[in-house]
């Protein structure tokens, strides 16, 4: 994987620093749980992690403002505690529960958050990206500065739709941000295997939309290229797209045996790239935090996750009159 950044790291505070150790934690503790989960037999059905790509949500969610908003694919836990929807809730969806996000009726891939701006969630490959546009577009017809951060994977990135929607993005200067999350698979393909085009986000130009790749281990890289992301948007010079080199540790989904790559790349990448320790080491040197300091916010984690966990095993089984709400907009059930 390339290491190259294309924008200068920022100077952080110890606190900011702070901040992305904990999110990335977050994360992290969140996605071993539910894999614990998912072995136990209390989630089923499709659950796709999002272990080792940490550093991208919370590196974009530290560049965004109240009100910016996001959409994504099936890998979605991640983006749901990024941006500040509640663990309870995200697990409690997984286990299919009354006191999920969609009341227990979506489960890992289709949970959204009106409050914090979250829109999904969306298990067909890159039917998001249109989306985000859209969501992009009205935020431009009413005017009120808002950007949208739509990601999309980089086996989505060879969909059809997101060229329709690059060239009208880019044709009516929507303040939409493309996040390519390349973490190098598209289930079993590399990406090698699937385009002979050398990076993602240049596939833009024939658009004449700007992008840039970005170093996806290192949050602060992240961070940087989000902050130029949005101001470009912001400033009504239309859409934005970042290529974001990052890896998955875990297979596509839980039932992904990965025999497509081997367990020496993978253990390569934990040890070499990892983006969380990368900040642990950061706080280290920079004497910004001890190691008594970051097992104290390893415990707090782990609190908030099992609390979770606790929840959604709590949480009863929605209802049998929660069958048909929430199916149609504007659709009230009728009396058989
Ligand atoms: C339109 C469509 N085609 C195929 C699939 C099956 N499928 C699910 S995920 C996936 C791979 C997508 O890979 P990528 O975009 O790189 O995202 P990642 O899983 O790596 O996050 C495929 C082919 C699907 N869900 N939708
Ligand atoms: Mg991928």
């Amino acid at each position: 994987m390339a290491a190259r950044k294309t924008t200068k790291k920022p100077n952080v505070s110890k606190e900011e620093l702070l901040q992305y150790y904990r999110d990335m934690l977050l994360i992290r503790r969140f996605e071993e749980k539910a894999g614990q989960l998912y072995g136990m037999g209390l989630i089923g059905g499709f659950c796709h992690l999002y272990i080792g790509q940490e550093a991208v949500v919370v590196g974009l969610e530290a560049a965004a403002e109240e009100g910016d908003k996001r959409i994504t694919s099936y890998r979605d836990h991640g983006h749901m505690l990024a941006c500040g929807m509640d663990p309870k809730g995200v697990m409690a969806e997984l286990t299919g529960r009354e006191g999920g996000y969609s009341k227990g009726k979506g489960g890992s891939m289709h949970m959204f958050s009106k409050e914090k701006h979250f829109y999904g969630g969306h298990g067909i490959v890159a039917a998001q990206v249109p989306l985000g546009a859209g969501l992009a577009f009205a935020d431009k017809y009413k005017e009120n500065g808002r950007v949208t951060f739509t990601y999309f994977g980089d086996g989505a990135a060879n969909q059809g739709q997101v060229y329709e929607t690059y060239n009208m993005a880019e044709l009516w200067d929507l303040p939409v941000v493309f996040v390519i999350e390349n973490n190098q698979y598209a289930m079993g393909t590399s990406v090698q295997r699937s385009t002979k085009s050398p990076s993602l986000w240049e596939r833009g130009a024939a658009y004449g939309i700007e992008g840039e790749e970005v170093d996806g281990m290192d949050v602060l890289a992240v961070k940087a290229a989000g902050e130029k992301a949005v101001a470009y948007c912001r400033a009504g010079k239309g859409p934005y797209i970042l290529e974001i080199k990052t890896y998955r540790y875990r297979g596509h989904s839980m039932s992904d045996p990965a025999k497509y790559r081997t367990r020496e790349e993978v253990q390569k990448m934990r040890e070499e790239r990892d983006a969380i320790e990368h900040v642990r080491e950061m706080l280290l040197t920079g004497k910004h935090a001890t190691e008594d300091d970051l097992k104290e916010i390893d415990k707090e984690i782990k609190g908030i996750v099992n609390d979770a966990a606790e929840f959604s095993k709590e949480s009863p089984e929605p209802s049998l009159d929660e069958l048909y709400t929430d199916i149609y907009a504007d659709v009230v059930p009728q009396e058989a």
